[in-house]
């Protein structure tokens, strides 16, 4: 019986340390903190602008992070620091509404810096909130029925789901399960409510967010678990992040391969009958430690729709149990599976769920539609897909997409999509919404989506500097001025039209998925990047390190000959990436350096 089968990946067998070995620091500050509680509340009330070196951990868990601006730091000078806050929305499947966005982008205003800005999992993320408006804004995002609470942090993250609005039983029912696993995985500690929610007088708390009908006092969907207050998670959560997707084949839009946990959609008749179970996909990557890699998820297993939360636990529970405690570097589901082999891990998985697992459906990923420009619901209604290069939304001189956004919000109040490409859907719209739309965006000078190049519409940059404390280059802020170039670059070329993914990010932990598009761009060191190439578009398949350390002026130089070899070697119908995947490595650099030779 084949059961498993193993994608493409560079993945070695990870040096995974034995569950003996002396738990993390992270793991120590999680045991003490009384599920998620630890010192945050006295030191929320504390004169200090920022949180103690433990607490900064644990309070990832209730959806933010302390950051510094690393651009007003070098301003001030050598050792000025001044600590401010990340604030991250959970929001299942990118769906939320008109008021929801109006009242983020208020906050962004009143309590942060002014952007607000949607991230490569459809969730939404404010930046520069000093301390003393911690609470206020996390009360205010509950109370318009969003949430922070495991946005981050050693727990399921937010679960992306395709976000088109399309009016069929397919797509409702694949949201329906997106709201279900954020339901079921969201962390049940009362520690959250207490120190955000609770009313100090009163002691009540009537504000709380989440998915449509959450219920954290709901433990129905479990098995034995060993912990009354957490049941899947248990005292100390996971050993590491955890991420879910739900996608069709013909659309994988939320880039399934890259999560630790994925449904495929299996449609027969207009009706999912039932869900390939994708595991131990993930993009971060230490250099420094030969022992860590990216990889695109394992083909695990089928599910029928009714086994498909009860599998989710299983893989979750097996990941709580066996994921390493000692070393975060190697402890995601990618090194737990590396290490225990995918046959026993399957078994564990089977053993956990109580039943043998389905063997897999031959379906695999075949499309990705990225929702951008007009379209048809289906029933009568239009959505139209905005792109938003990079996700951020601010005004200045030239462009102001919050004014556009909080007059689209205010005038026609249409429901709001994000997607995993840090862009914008905005649905339900009659016929005669199409024109006011498009005019509201032009008055605010936003660039519409038919007005975009191919190749900026399907490229993503992480944020990276200055908030970003890991980011050792430029990512959101350089991105733009590349594609400037390359576009001309393209044109010149005759290939303007051509879709690939171009992704960057300001250093290897690949927050933008850069390592299975067509051509990734790492940060390395301050104004340097690895440039990858040969993944695709679909994502289903890792691309290979191709060039090192290239200044970012040399970055646009060094696609260019790549991207001539393309237009004269390609078969027909060949993209990008699949063709820099035929050449291989050797192949592209002797023939860039051929044509350097005879260019000179
Ligand atoms: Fe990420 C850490 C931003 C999606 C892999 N990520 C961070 C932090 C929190 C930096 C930190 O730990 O101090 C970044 C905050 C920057 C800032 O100033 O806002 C950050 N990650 C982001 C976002 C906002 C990027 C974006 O431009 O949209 C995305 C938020 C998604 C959300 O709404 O939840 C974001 N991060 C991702 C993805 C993509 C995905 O999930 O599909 C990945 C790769 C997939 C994966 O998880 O393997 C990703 N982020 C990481 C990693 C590497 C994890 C690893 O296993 O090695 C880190 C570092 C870490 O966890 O130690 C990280
Ligand atoms: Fe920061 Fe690195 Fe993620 Fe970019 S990829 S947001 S630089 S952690």
């Amino acid at each position: 019986m084949s059961t498993v089968e193993a994608k493409p990946s560079e993945a070695k067998p990870a040096d995974v340390k034995s569950s003996e070995a002396k738990p993390s620091a992270v793991e120590e500050f999680k045991l003490a903190s009384q599920h998620l509680r630890g010192t945050i509340a006295e030191e929320l009330a504390d004169a200090s602008d920022g949180f103690s070196k433990e607490m900064q951990q644990l309070i990832k868990t209730h959806g933010f992070y302390q950051q510094e601006n690393r651009d007003d730091r070098k301003a001030a000078g050598k050792g000025a620091r001044h600590a401010s806050f990340m604030v991250r929305s959970r929001i299942p499947g990118g769906k939320l509404t008109s008021e929801q966005m109006l009242a983020e982008l208020d906050v962004c205003d009143v309590m942060g810096n002014s952007t607000l800005r949607i991230t490569s999992r459809q969730g939404l993320q404010l930046h520069g909130i000093p301390k003393d408006n911690l609470r206020d804004t996390i009360r205010i995002i509950n109370m318009i029925k969003l949430s922070t609470l495991a946005a981050c942090g050693d727990v399921n993250r937010n679960v992306m789901c395709c976000p088109a609005p399309h009016n069929d039983d397919v797509h409702r029912e694949m949201q329906l399960l997106a709201d279900k696993l954020a339901m079921t995985f969201a962390p049940r500690t009362e520690g959250y409510y207490e120190i955000w929610l609770r009313d100090d007088e009163s002691g009540k708390e009537e504000m709380v967010g989440g998915p449509p009908g959450f219920d954290r006092t709901a433990h129905d969907h479990i098995g034995p678990a060993g912990d009354d207050v957490e049941p899947i998670y248990g005292t100390v959560y996971l050993p590491r992040k955890f991420k879910m997707s739900i996608g069709l084949p013909e659309d994988n839009c939320v880039d399934m391969y890259a999560n630790d946990l994925s449904f495929m959609a299996i449609v027969e008749k207009g009706k999912i009958v039932g869900y390939n179970v994708l595991a131990g996909g993930g993009m971060g990557l230490t250099p420094s430690a030969a022992k860590t890699f990216p990889a695109v998820a394992h083909r695990l297993c089928y599910v029928t729709p009714d086994q498909a939360i009860g599998v989710a636990v299983a893989i979750v529970k097996v990941q709580r149990d066996y994921g390493n405690r000692s070393d975060r570097k190697v402890a995601r589901l990618k090194y737990t599976i590396a290490n225990m082999g995918l046959p026993a891990f399957r078994a564990k998985v089977e053993e956990y769920f109580g039943q043998p697992l389905a063997d897999l459906h031959p379906a695999d990923v075949t499309g990705m539609d990225d929702h951008i420009g007009w379209r048809e619901q289906g029933d009568g209604r239009y959505y139209y897909g905005l792109n938003i290069e990079h996700g951020r939304l601010y005004d200045d001189d030239k462009i102001q997409f919050k004014a556009a956004l909080r007059e689209i919000c205010t005038e026609l109040a249409p429901p709001l999509r994000l997607t995993a490409h840090q862009s914008i859907l905005f649905i339900d719209l009659k016929p005669e919404d199409k024109d006011k739309l498009l005019g509201i965006l032009r008055k605010h000078h936003v660039p519409l989506s038919e007005d975009i190049s191919t190749v900026r519409r399907w490229s993503m940059a992480c944020v990276a500097k200055p908030t970003c404390g890991l980011a050792v280059a430029e990512s959101e802020r350089a991105l733009p001025g590349m594609i400037d170039q390359f576009e001309v670059e393209l044109a010149k070329l005759g290939l303007d039209k051509e879709e690939f993914t171009l992704r960057m990010t300001g250093c290897p932990n690949g927050c933008a998925r850069p390592y299975n598009c067509d051509i990734g761009l790492v940060g390395k060191t301050d104004g340097k990047y690895t440039i990858y190439v040969g993944g695709r578009l679909v994502g289903d398949r890792l691309n290979f390190k191709l060039y090192d350390i290239v200044p970012t002026e040399e970055v646009v130089p060094h696609l260019v000959p790549l991207m001539m070899y393309f237009k004269q070697a390609r078969q027909p119908g060949e993209t990008a990436g699949d063709f820099f995947h035929r050449c291989g490595h050797d192949d592209l650099l002797a023939w860039v350096e051929q044509y350097q030779k005879q260019a000179v």
